[in-house]
């Protein structure tokens, strides 16, 4: 992985991908690129930005081309509360964008990574303790999205011997960027909130359990996978990856030991309560820990102390 091509950079995980990337491979080997430009993102100050829209494949092949990339990393997608809202977009960005990214790296030999996430399981997963290998009836369309790409990532490999790579994410937690139309989005707000205003009410139940992780460990996965030895990796495309499970309980008690006036209250949307109870409430990561070392470095309260921390002084507070 010499020379990258990001799709979706100014998103949730792209955003910091690119940054951790320019440093570890140099700035001029990353190339981003998003349906949008957004004026004063550092991204555009450290090394190449392009306009992609990521269903025009063949302006997604020029660039790889123009870059002499070896590496595709698809970002570009819709998440499952969006995705849910607006299902033909979703079915049409999500599998289309992902149809375009495969074609690419196919036509040009690229080694290629997307994420799945949580979301390819549904009610009749086995929700603790997830499987690697299991049942995947997915009741959104999000899932729905997400196990096709999963085994379209696969049939790249095994037909074309394309070099696919990818991780179920879990919820994704960041003090940098916002994510944008998920179901496990309260787990950002609430840090907001906290900091803003001591408080925060939660459109998910006190008690749903969710598995999620702190976006380095994230990050780190990415970069951990891409770079792992291809002759270890037996699961190629759909890794189970998780940091910690907690409900909203939870991480409001883990807020109040370091903000110990921090209210929390519900008022539960029905939609996103009813995709957060269809998916599971904890995953096993084992094949992730045995065939490419994946080991996330945060749990609850040392994420919790982080973004505390971090948020107060892009906030301006000094509450914690
Ligand atoms: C979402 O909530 O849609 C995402 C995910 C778990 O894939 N954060």
């Amino acid at each position: 992985m010499k020379k990258i091509l990001i799709t979706g950079c100014f998103g949730q995980i792209g955003s910091e991908l690119t940054m951790r990337l320019r440093r570890d491979y140099g700035n001029d080997q990353v190339i981003a690129t998003d349906i949008r430009r957004i004026e004063g993102s550092p991204l555009l100050e450290h090394g190449p930005f392009e306009i992609l829209d990521v269903m025009d494949q063949r302006a997604m092949h020029r660039l790889a081309e123009k870059y002499q990339v070896d590496t595709l990393i698809h970002l570009a997608a819709l998440l499952s509360a969006v995705a849910e809202a607006k299902p033909q977009l979703a079915w049409q960005l999500n599998m289309g964008g992902l149809m375009n990214a495969l074609e690419v790296a196919r036509e040009l030999n690229l080694k290629f990574f997307t994420p799945s996430s949580i979301g390819c399981f549904g009610p009749e997963t086995p929700a603790d303790h997830t499987p690697q290998d299991t049942i995947q009836r997915p009741t959104t369309m999000y899932g729905v999205t997400k196990v096709a790409g999963e085994l379209l990532a696969d049939y790249y490999y095994t037909k074309f011997g394309v070099d696919t790579r990818g991780v179920r994410f879990p919820g994704l937690i960041s003090h940098k960027t916002l994510p944008g139309g998920g179901t496990t989005d309260y787990a950002v707000d609430i840090y907001y909130e906290a900091i803003k205003r001591n408080r925060y009410t939660s459109y998910i139940a006190a008690d749903t359990y969710m598995d999620m992780m702190y976006m380095p460990d994230a990050i780190e996965a990415i970069v951990r996978l891409l770079e792992a030895d291809p002759a270890r990796l037996i699961h190629r495309n759909a890794f189970n990856i998780t940091a910690m499970s907690f409900s909203p309980a939870e991480i409001a008690a883990s807020i109040q030991k370091y903000l110990p006036d921090f209210k929390m209250d519900y008022q539960v949307d029905p939609v996103r309560q009813k995709i957060a109870e269809s998916w599971p409430n904890s995953l096993d990561a084992r094949c992730a820990k045995d065939e490419w070392d994946f080991a996330p470095a945060y749990d609850l309260d040392t994420m919790t102390q982080d973004m505390l921390e971090k948020l107060s002084k892009k906030l301006g507070s000094t509450t914690a």
